[in-house]
């Protein structure tokens, strides 16, 4: 029999993370991977388990402690077994008398009980324990396809998963080739960055971002922590029922007491659709919109806006029905707050782009030289952008209360791009500081990224002022929605000839059709009457663009 001390393994950076619920009680017999506490950071809910099967000792912790890693947990008597397959693995603690004091020596247990051996040698083959890469996302996405099975070759690069953020869609690559050994998700589950996905059998190291299991012994450990997250909180907690239960004794993660914090939505009145009751995030949403909707129904007579009334179209043929993407969906509410909350005006004109496209097919030779493509789109950012720098207040958005003006100094430039999983607006940065060539290539890197749902969060976050264009597909114009915050959109069109009288006759010239939308409570018609003339100006002769 030997005694083994159990730590707090990698929690992913939280510090003074608090013990929210133990799990185990001294003298219980627990088997190895099974929880033994629940730590809630500020950040994440994560069960920890047992690196080992045995019975607990001693437990050295309390609820409401905060514990940090390496903080001491409890004292395990190992099972026969384990003690001999630790022993057998290797594990130096096992010939010392009793206590092993060393977190590196719990954590090389979890490491060696499969794999420690080939993480030595190169060539054999390894499991690897893939993770939800850094994404650039502080919240939960959905993970609304796995695009493997258990038993399955993969090739590296191929996909694995499919997330869907608030702001793209994403597919996770593998980043080794070799079988599916097991799957830790499914459709519909919700992670984040850091979240076991899936382990791999396969040969050699693995490339970051995923996490091998040969590379870091801590993230052995740290990955069953990090998988648990989501599905954590307080397993022992009976889910509550009553109506007058407290928001404290609601099983919820923190993320989503977070956000009902921020709705100021008592958890308590939320019903939770989630394991045992617990409340997921759509929950919430679901019960702020029951509100929002209860609310116009009954302001209805008053200056609530009429909902629509539900139609049942079945009645008049055959219909099918298929939920909106995630994408979609926010798409939808983005617009609609926009739309709701925007004055909008639209104004509209024309640019004589006759010189600027024969200057751009003059350059279709070099374009094909430097491997990339050179659309009006290029030239539309450079001269928007170098605009935008000398009307300022089109970079500039609302304070949340709507009390004060805030001014960017820098000029990130968002362009909507429409691809099967909806419409995206990744942001190419100081566009006011790139060379024709550089927009150029940026604008087709971002659009194929968007299109191959490569896009992380952060390529869509920051922008001050979007680009819509429909050039390549026709139509005369439209009147874009805005992307609040921001306070401006410039919609672009089909190029077409057109007559155009010159004082003297008609000549064809080559007219782009332009749209600006803004926001009436920053900007007035004549701000945006001056930006749309030098923007006119500018692409009507692009040696502007020189000064
Ligand atoms: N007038 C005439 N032709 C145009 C044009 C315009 N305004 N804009 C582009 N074209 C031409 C291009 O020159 C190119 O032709 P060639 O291959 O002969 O040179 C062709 O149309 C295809 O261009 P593209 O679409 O591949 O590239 P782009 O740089 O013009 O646009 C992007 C990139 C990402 C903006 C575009 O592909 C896209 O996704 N647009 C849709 C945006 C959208 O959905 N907006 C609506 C949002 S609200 O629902």
């Amino acid at each position: 029999m030997t005694d083994k001390i159990v730590l707090v393994p990698d929690i992913g950076g939280s510090e003074g993370a608090e013990v929210v619920d133990l799990l185990v009680e001294v003298g219980e017999q627990i088997s190895e991977e099974q929880s033994i506490l629940v730590l809630e950071s500020d950040k994440a809910s994560m069960e920890i388990p047992s690196p080992y099967a045995g019975i607990v000792k001693e437990i050295n912790v309390k609820v409401g402690d905060e514990l940090s890693e390496g903080a001491q947990v409890l004292v395990m008597t190992l099972s026969g077994d384990v003690a001999g397959d630790a022993a057998d693995d290797g594990d130096t603690a096992d010939s010392a008398p009793d206590v092993v004091d060393d977190a590196s020596q719990e954590v090389a247990v979890q490491e060696t009980s499969e794999q420690a051996a080939p993480a030595a040698s190169s060539g054999e083959e390894i499991v690897h324990e893939v993770v939800v890469p850094d994404t650039g996302s502080d919240g939960a996405m959905d993970l609304t396809e796995v695009c493997v099975a258990e038993g399955d070759s993969v090739e590296e690069g191929d996909s694995l998963v499919v997330l869907e953020s608030d702001k793209a869609s994403m597919e996770v690559p593998s980043p080794v080739s070799g079988v599916i050994r097991s799957i830790a998700v499914s459709a519909g589950a919700s992670v984040k960055d850091g979240d076991a996905l899936m382990s791999i059998k396969g040969a050699g190291a693995m490339q970051a971002p995923v996490e091998s299991s040969t590379d870091k012994a801590n993230d052995k450990l740290a990955a069953p922590a990090k998988a648990a997250v989501e599905n954590s909180v307080a397993p022992k907690a009976a889910a509550p029922s009553s109506s007058d239960k407290h928001d404290d004794l609601v099983y919820a993660g923190p993320a989503v007491r977070k956000l009902a914090r921020e709705f100021g939505v008592p958890l308590a009145q939320v019903k939770g659709t989630g394991p045992r009751g617990r409340v997921m995030k759509e929950d919430l949403h679901a019960f702020v919109s029951d509100m929002v909707e209860g609310k116009a129904q009954a302001m209805a007579a008053g200056s609530g806006i009429p909902a629509v009334p539900a139609v049942d179209f079945s009645a008049f043929g055959d219909v099918s029905e298929a939920p909106l993407s995630r994408v979609a969906r926010l798409t939808a509410e983005n617009m609609q707050r926009s739309w709701l909350n925007v004055p909008h005006v639209t104004q509209f004109d024309d640019a004589d782009i006759t010189d600027m496209e024969a200057f751009r097919k003059g350059l279709k030779a070099e374009a094909e030289r430097r491997g990339t493509k050179l659309t009006p789109m290029a030239f539309v950012v450079l001269a928007t952008a170098r605009v935008l720098r000398q009307h300022p207040l089109f970079l500039s958005s609302l304070s949340a209360d709507g009390q004060s003006l805030i001014t960017k100094d820098y000029c990130h430039i968002g362009m909507a791009v429409d691809t099967p999983a909806g419409l995206v607006v990744p942001v190419i940065r100081d566009a006011d500081k790139k060379t024709l060539w550089e927009l150029a290539v940026e604008i087709l890197e971002l659009a194929g990224k968007a299109r191959d749902r490569k896009l992380r969060p952060d390529d869509m976050q920051g922008g001050c002022f979007t680009i819509s264009s429909l050039g390549s597909l026709g139509g005369r114009g439209f009147t874009p929605i805005i992307n609040t915050p921001e306070v401006g959109i410039l919609a672009v069109s089909k190029a077409s000839q057109q007559p155009v009288w010159d004082g003297n006759q008609f000549s064809p010239r080559n007219m782009l059709p332009l749209a600006l939308s803004y926001d009436h409570r920053v900007i007035n018609g004549g701000d945006a009457g001056r930006f749309m003339t030098q923007l006119v100006t500018t692409l009507g002769d692009i040696r502007h663009l020189l000064l």
